[in-house]
């Protein structure tokens, strides 16, 4: 476990472990690579990333907290939340066995309260590197009142090619159609790419598989505290008017954004946590 300082000067983590390798930022507790040992790269992060203290990391798992998409009410809001663009704190950095864990914290400040949400919290993420990597984003609600947020752990995941690709364990959920209309609808068939798709599945269980059938390799996501799914890829047209995407790159990723989000927004007594749990594993194709 080594702390360097990244691009644009950004201090990261890099985890070379028995079993699995990562590169973690403490700018949003960002994970920006993560393989199991002899793999390939199982998230995917644009080669034209920003690493600026202004901007999210364009890849990787960026934290979406406290909402996601853009502030409801206040457009000059940072979309997604603050928690992405904010400075974590290292709690600890350690094996156990085979694995190293990372733990990071970010609470409220006054600038939080002041400008963006006005609510005492504290929020820990644990990240547990190795043959699969587990990340957790641990949420106390520190207010006299009850509280309530969105959250999304929004995870691009490398594919060789998306439309090759197909996703399964959404079958039969309902889901909003991002770009289509505010009634969810919902499909019997695995999911397959042929366009922009940004679609919020409800009330979904706790498997998700995406089967890189070019890449000859399946990534299973397995959630816990998670009441909805996000799937995103933007296809050619938005992949152009997005900076810090090149290109091509809507070819090679998918993400599958384990999430509390659109209605299912986690709601807190005061003192009381919740925990959202993701674990991805990556197994060869038969
Ligand atoms: O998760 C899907 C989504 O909310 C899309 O609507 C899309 O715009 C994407 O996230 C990326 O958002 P960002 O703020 O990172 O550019």
């Amino acid at each position: 476990i080594r702390l360097e300082s990244g691009p644009g000067g950004l201090a990261r983590l890099r985890v070379e472990g028995v079993a699995g390798e990562a590169v973690v930022y403490t700018h949003g507790a960002h994970v920006a690579q993560w393989n199991p040992v002899d793999a390939d790269p199982v998230l995917w992060l644009s080669r034209r990333s920003r690493f600026t203290r202004d901007t999210a990391i364009r890849g990787g798992v960026p934290i979406c907290f406290p909402w996601f998409g853009p502030h409801p009410g206040r457009p000059d809001l940072p979309s997604h939340g603050f928690a992405r663009l904010a400075e974590w704190s290292l709690l600890e950095a350690r094996e156990v066995d085979d694995d190293v864990v990372l733990a990071f914290r970010l609470t409220d400040t006054e600038a939080t309260r002041a400008s963006a949400w006005p609510h005492r919290f504290d929020a820990t993420y644990t990240v547990r590197v190795g043959a699969e990597l587990t990340l957790e984003l641990h949420v106390t609600n520190l207010d006299d009142h009850e509280l309530s947020y969105e959250e999304a752990l929004h995870t691009y995941l490398a594919v060789a090619d998306v439309r090759a690709t197909r996703v399964t364990g959404l079958e039969g959920t309902p889901y909003v159609d991002k770009l289509g209309g505010p009634d969810p609808v919902r499909s019997d068939e695995a999911v397959t790419f042929t366009g922009e798709t940004d679609r919020v599945y409800l009330d979904t269980g706790p498997i998700t598989i995406v089967e890189d059938v070019a890449g000859r390799r399946a990534v299973t996501v397995t959630k816990h505290g998670s009441g909805s799914t996000v799937l995103w890829n933007p296809w050619i047209e938005k992949t152009a008017a997005t900076a810090d995407l090149g290109d091509d790159d809507w070819t090679g990723m998918v993400c599958v954004e384990t999430a509390n989000v659109g209605g299912a927004e986690v709601r807190l007594a005061p003192g009381a946590s919740h925990a959202l749990t993701a674990t991805l594993a990556v197994a060869r194709l038969a």
